[in-house]
């Protein structure tokens, strides 16, 4: 853990903890007062006369008002679990309260995000950059899978990473300022879905295609030779934890055959140091309404069974290390026949066009949802690296090894229609989502050769038509099992009407010990699809509440995470002019800019320091100035740069955008631009 989380982490936990305390014994029980005549006991029978007066009123049943109860959040009480959730094509990530349902952040990760001053400065303009296609600067992202780091198997709050879908990239957010930190391409990949999975210490997060290409951006080859031509990739991208970065040079893929991998999941426990994605289209479909062929959703459902991929990363990096991986552009890259010749990648049947893959917490079963089928299957790793040792399988039409479906699997559940998604709670049940059903099965995690101790407990209805679930910890090796989250893509009949794009249902489910195995609370999402989601206890975040100052040294960089080379303090500030460059070193404190009037001639190139010399929490200050597409969101501490070119003559008055004081108002500057002419 770097300096900077150190220092204030103490203070932070104590905060939470003082406020909690105060909540707990603030609290009111409203319960029925029996007799007394003072005023404190006649005020308790008043509220509980008002609070039967709001039931009957608004014709609350029971179970609304328990679950609002277990719901409610007193002001200045904290949730127990913070949730990440994608939120699909709208390229972020948001930080949302459980039990209360509440979004506290929305983090901009690929896509530029005024409030948060995103994609504006310098700084964080030159991330997003890194994002870049060919050159272009992309303005979005289709976000899906959020992976918390891990440590022995389990979240531990320091980092998260977010796949992208539409260009095959990872943005990497640092937890102990909820921002983003670096933008990551993959080369070979235009597109990627299967991802971000970590390895159980974060030594790797993974990804994968899911549609299958040509590997290499910008490289072709017709769609009809498909199957000579295109392939898949399952990458492992190195992470540095120190630095806090991934690392391109150390990471490396593995070529498959061109069967779509969808969905992954890291090995634990019993399979630490293994991979798993599975896949749709063992048929090589390639779509062609027009041409008279079948379509994709056609083509691609006609084989009964498709195939999971099997990879054995530790050894993979041990092959890279002997020098057997190629260079392909830039991304090391183990050729599919030395992927088999060396043992690292096996491929095992399972049915139709399935959709997750999950782990077990303690990895030795992994389950395949059905998507087309009613069932999940259940693989035992046992039974899968015994029908690895002992040889003899069939090969692929590429000479990947097939392992034999049945020595594979333990048993198959039968949930209902549509199953996605799995999770696990501490109690030994999963939870998989079921899509065509709108129901979220409840079921028992058995064990090895007892068919009997796999069994589907109960259903509970959601709305609507849910993608994945997240339980708290769901995924790791420790789930902890309070609360779980249905994604719902539909929304209809839930809300007032909004036009005919709806919100995103997210549905609070209580799975705990001794309660009913119920929805507690909708929340509705309209900004944007959020698909997965990961549930983090709140105490194993460790969040800083200001920028790191020393007495002599202000201005902080977050993301190169040091201090800012142009950072100053109070007193340093000054305007350079050299010919036609102006720069400008500010500091911004309650409530003024220093300088606050800037002059410059029509034409000159401007570069602005600015730093927020505050050091209290919550002390942020915007900085906006007309016409040059510029929003910045400095946060106590922080330093960012701006540039641009005065084109236009005329009188700018710049201004703080966060209500900072009572003077917030006054808090402005001029910005002058003379006319070249002048
Ligand atoms: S999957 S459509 Cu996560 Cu169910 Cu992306
Ligand atoms: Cu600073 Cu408003």
């Amino acid at each position: 853990m770097d300096k900077r989380l150190e220092t204030v982490t103490g203070q932070h936990v104590n905060r939470r903890k003082v406020i909690g305390g105060v909540g707990v014994a603030a609290a009111v029980p409203v319960v029925a007062a029996v007799g007394g005549l003072n005023r404190g006991v006649s005020a308790k029978q008043d509220l509980t006369a008002e609070a039967n007066a709001i039931i009957t009123e608004r014709e609350l049943s029971p179970e609304d008002v328990t679950a609002a109860l277990e719901t409610y959040m007193p002001s200045g009480r904290m949730d127990d679990y913070m949730m990440f959730t994608s939120s699909g094509h709208a390229g972020m990530v948001y930080a949302i309260g459980v039990p209360s349902m509440r979004n506290y952040k929305s983090i901009a990760v690929f896509t530029p995000e005024p409030w948060q001053g995103f994609g504006f400065s310098e700084e964080s303009r030159a991330v997003l950059e890194q994002g870049a296609i060919n050159g272009k600067v992309i303005h979005h992202g289709d976000t899906h899978h959020p992976a918390i780091s891990e440590t022995d198997g389990d979240y531990d709050g320091q980092y998260l990473f977010i796949n992208e879908k539409t260009h095959g990239r990872i943005g990497v957010v640092d937890l102990s300022d909820f921002a983003t930190k670096q933008i990551v391409k993959n080369p070979l990949l235009v597109s990627e879905h299967g991802g971000c999975f970590v390895t159980p210490n974060t030594e790797y997060v993974m990804e994968a295609d899911q549609y299958p290409g040509v590997l290499g951006v910008g490289n072709y080859a017709p769609i009809t030779e498909y199957e000579d031509k295109y392939r898949g990739l399952c990458a492992f991208w190195k992470f540095d934890r120190e630095k806090g970065r991934l690392v391109q040079e150390e990471s490396f893929g593995i070529e498959t055959p061109p069967i779509g991998h969808d969905l992954g999941d890291a090995g634990k426990g019993a399979c630490e140091g293994w991979a798993f994605w599975n896949s749709f289209n063992s048929e090589f479909a390639i779509g062609g309404i027009s041409e008279g062929r079948p379509p994709m959703e056609v083509g691609a459902s006609q084989n009964d069974m498709d195939l999971m991929t099997v990879i054995n990363w530790k050894k993979a990096e041990e092959v890279v290390a002997a020098g057997k991986a190629v260079d392909n552009m830039g991304f090391k890259m183990i050729p599919m026949d030395v992927a088999v010749a060396e043992g690292l990648m096996y491929l095992i049947p399972e049915p139709k066009s399935p959709h997750g893959v999950d782990v077990t917490p303690d990895g030795k079963f992994i389950v395949v949802a059905g998507k087309l089928d009613p069932h999940v299957s259940i693989y035992s790793w046992e039974k899968i690296s015994a029908a690895i040792d002992a040889g003899g399988w069939e090969t692929d039409n590429y000479g990947v090894p097939i392992l034999d479906f049945e020595s594979c699997l333990e048993t198959q559940v039968e949930l209902g229609l549509g199953p996605l998604h799995t999770q696990y709670d501490d109690k030994g049940y999963a939870y998989t989502s079921l899509f065509l059903d709108s129901a979220v099965a409840r079921w028992t995690v058995g064990e090895a050769g007892n068919p009997d101790s796999w069994k589907l407990v109960e259903k509970l209805p959601v709305s609507y038509n849910v993608g994945h679930i997240c339980a708290a910890g769901g995924d790791t090796a420790n789930p902890s099992g309070k609360y779980l989250v249905a994604l719902n893509k539909w929304s209809l009949d839930r809300f007032p009407p909004v036009g005919p794009l709806l919100p995103q249902n997210l549905q609070l489910v209580d799975i705990r010990e001794g309660k009913a195995f119920r929805t507690l609370a909708d929340m509705p999402l309209g900004y944007g699809e959020p698909h997965y989601a990961q549930m983090i206890p709140m105490d194993r975040l460790n969040t800083i509440d200001v920028y790191p100052q020393e007495d002599d040294r202000v201005g902080w960089d977050p993301i190169a995470n040091d201090w800012h080379p142009e950072g100053i303090a109070a007193g340093n500030e000054k305007i350079e002019i050299n010919g036609t460059d102006v720069t400008v070193w500010m500091t911004v404190m309650r409530s003024h800019f220093t300088p606050d009037t800037i002059e410059v001639t029509e034409g000159d190139t401007v570069t602005m320091h600015i730093t927020n010399i505050e050091n209290a929490m919550d002390a942020t200050h915007g900085f906006v100035i007309g016409g040059q597409d510029i929003s910045l969101s400095l946060e106590a501490g922080e330093t960012e740069t701006i540039k641009f070119v005065a084109d236009t003559p005329g009188v700018y008055p710049f201004y703080c955008t966060e209500f900072c004081s009572a003077l917030h108002i006054e808090m402005v500057g001029y910005f002058l631009v003379k006319p070249a002419s002048a």
